[in-house]
């Protein structure tokens, strides 16, 4: 537990929940992992107090199912999505449900990020997997050992500007991340920290250093935006241009130009934290598990062989279903965007006992909902057979909420999983992983979870390393935690 969570005692209960205050030691760098020990003592429903302001956690599954109701619950823009809502406006992530600019971005996109579109993002995808591919290259002949995390960010924001805004970050030719994404970072810092202000005190460098950082990202969107204005976007294959010439199918109008520069910061913001962070998480759990390391493997080899360079098609991501049950497997343990908030919309009652006034938010706390007893009882193993279509058929649909729920879920669900399906399996059939430092797992907040500081070195595989020994006729047994 971070040192930050002294025990706190509950300072009493608020309709049978307990509340926990706080206030003395403030949340920390990690406060969503503060919750996550708060709730471990306390249970899976509980008031964080913190300076008077009060904040309902849930993670139990009943209630969480309960929340998921659209006709009783809906998304709450809560404290940290309107530190987002300073430099992305109105969004789609940070829009409120009655901004008429949601439903309307929501209907022009919503067919751009259908799973039949991702033909269209797939050689992107697959273009910058080999440009992360040959940097690992170099550094396995090197012998020097990759920033895990780092090099998944630069994958995912390179993806998500070429498929996005076809804008190239050549993320791969820095040493340092893009200005932009140091930049952004320091924006999604500054809404995080900004939740634990102590009332009263002095933030004004803060907030000035803030605002220079957030006017550089509208600046640069604006650019890449004007670069493109003007010119016929009828053919353009990507957001940008779709945006740019797309009618709304009702009353045929298209986007405003200030609420395209708040998508492609959307896009940017929810495209490639989340999806990295999911990636790198997924490659700590293969590099400790190595039997389910080699199943992965097993899996790419039936479709690449040993070909050096494999050209996976769009259809062979679909045939990797083991490697999405890694995935599924790793965002269960860290869901990357943890957190997500829902409001009752009129006066009631969560799951029949706890009295909501209409209004007053919830937050669901996804990590700790996804160790709940409906995962059986050992929620901390790592098993992606918890991910066969027999095991998901047999558990409550709102028992694995990585994407968050109903209308305001995640819209990038299908590019997230496309693209971090393929980078997997291309890097479980290239390379062996070695976990050269013996990397204990600390997750950094940023907003969203990573594992911080995960290096590893790798070799190249060999066909000899593609020689498989037959499966055993039973299921293979779940690698020990
Ligand atoms: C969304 C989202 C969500 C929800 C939130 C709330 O509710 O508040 C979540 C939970 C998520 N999302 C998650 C995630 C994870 C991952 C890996 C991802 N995600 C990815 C991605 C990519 C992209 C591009 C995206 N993503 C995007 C997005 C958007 C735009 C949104 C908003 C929607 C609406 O409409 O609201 C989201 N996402 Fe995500």
């Amino acid at each position: 537990m971070p040192p930050t969570a002294l025990h706190p005692e509950p300072a009493g209960t608020l309709a049978g929940v307990p509340v926990i205050d706080i206030t003395a030691t403030g949340p920390g760098r990690t406060p969503l992992q503060q919750v996550m020990g708060l709730m471990r003592e306390h249970g899976p429903v509980l008031v964080r107090r913190l300076h008077g302001r009060d904040a309902m956690f849930v993670a139990d599954a009943d209630l969480v199912a309960d929340l998921a109701d659209e006709e009783r619950f809906a998304k709450h823009v809560g404290p940290a999505l309107e530190n987002v809502r300073e430099f992305a406006a109105d969004g789609l992530f940070t829009a409120y449900n009655d901004e008429p600019n949601w439903a309307k971005a929501h209907d022009i996109l919503m067919p751009a990020f259908a799973l039949g579109s991702m033909r269209t993002y797939h050689p992107v995808m697959l273009k910058v997997a080999r440009r992360l591919i040959d940097s690992w290259d170099r550094a396995a002949r090197a012998g020097r050992p990759v920033d895990v995390p780092d090099d998944m960010t630069r994958m995912t924001l390179d993806t998500i500007g070429l498929a996005g805004f076809d804008y190239d970050f050549g993320s791969f030719e820095r040493d340092e991340p893009h200005p932009f994404v140091e930049s952004m970072v320091r924006c999604l810092e500054w809404s995080m920290t900004r939740l634990a202000r102590t009332p009263g005190a002095d933030h004004s460098a803060a907030d000035a250093a803030f605002r220079k950082d957030a006017d550089y990202l509208a600046r640069v969107v604006d650019d890449v935006i004007a670069a493109r204005t003007g010119t016929d976007q009828s053919g353009a294959q990507d957001l940008l241009g779709l945006m740019l010439s797309a009618a709304h199918p009702a009353d045929g109008t298209t986007l405003d130009p200030a609420n395209i520069r708040n998508q492609v910061i959307t896009f940017l913001i929810a495209g490639h934290e989340t999806t990295s962070g999911a990636m790198s998480f997924a490659l700590y759990y293969l590099a400790r598990h190595p039997a389910v390391l080699r199943l992965v493997q097993r899996e790419a080899d039936a479709l690449w062989g040993d070909t050096p360079d494999p050209e996976p098609s769009y259809d062979d991501i679909g045939r990797l279903t083991y490697t999405r049950q890694v995935l599924n497997e790793a965002l269960r343990l860290w869901p990357t965007a943890a957190a997500f908030s829902r409001h009752a919309r009129e006066d009631t009652l969560l799951g029949g006992r706890i009295p909501l006034r209409a209004g007053q938010a919830v937050t669901v706390l996804a990590p700790m909902l996804h160790r709940q007893p409906v995962w059986g009882d050992n929620p901390e193993l790592f098993d992606p057979e918890r991910f066969t279509p027999e095991a998901e058929a047999a558990r409550p649909v709102h028992a694995f909420k990585p994407f968050g729920t109903g209308e305001r879920a995640c819209i990038g669900r299908q590019f997230a999983l496309h693209e971090a399906t393929m980078l997997l399996a291309l890097l479980v059939h290239r390379y062996r992983l070695h976990d050269h430092a013996g990397y204990r797992l600390t997750v950094k907040e940023t907003l969203t979870l990573k594992p911080d500081g995960f290096t590893l070195t790798l070799t190249p595989r060999t066909p000899a390393d593609r020689v498989h020994a037959p499966l055993p006729g039973a299921a293979p047994a779940p690698a020990a935690g």
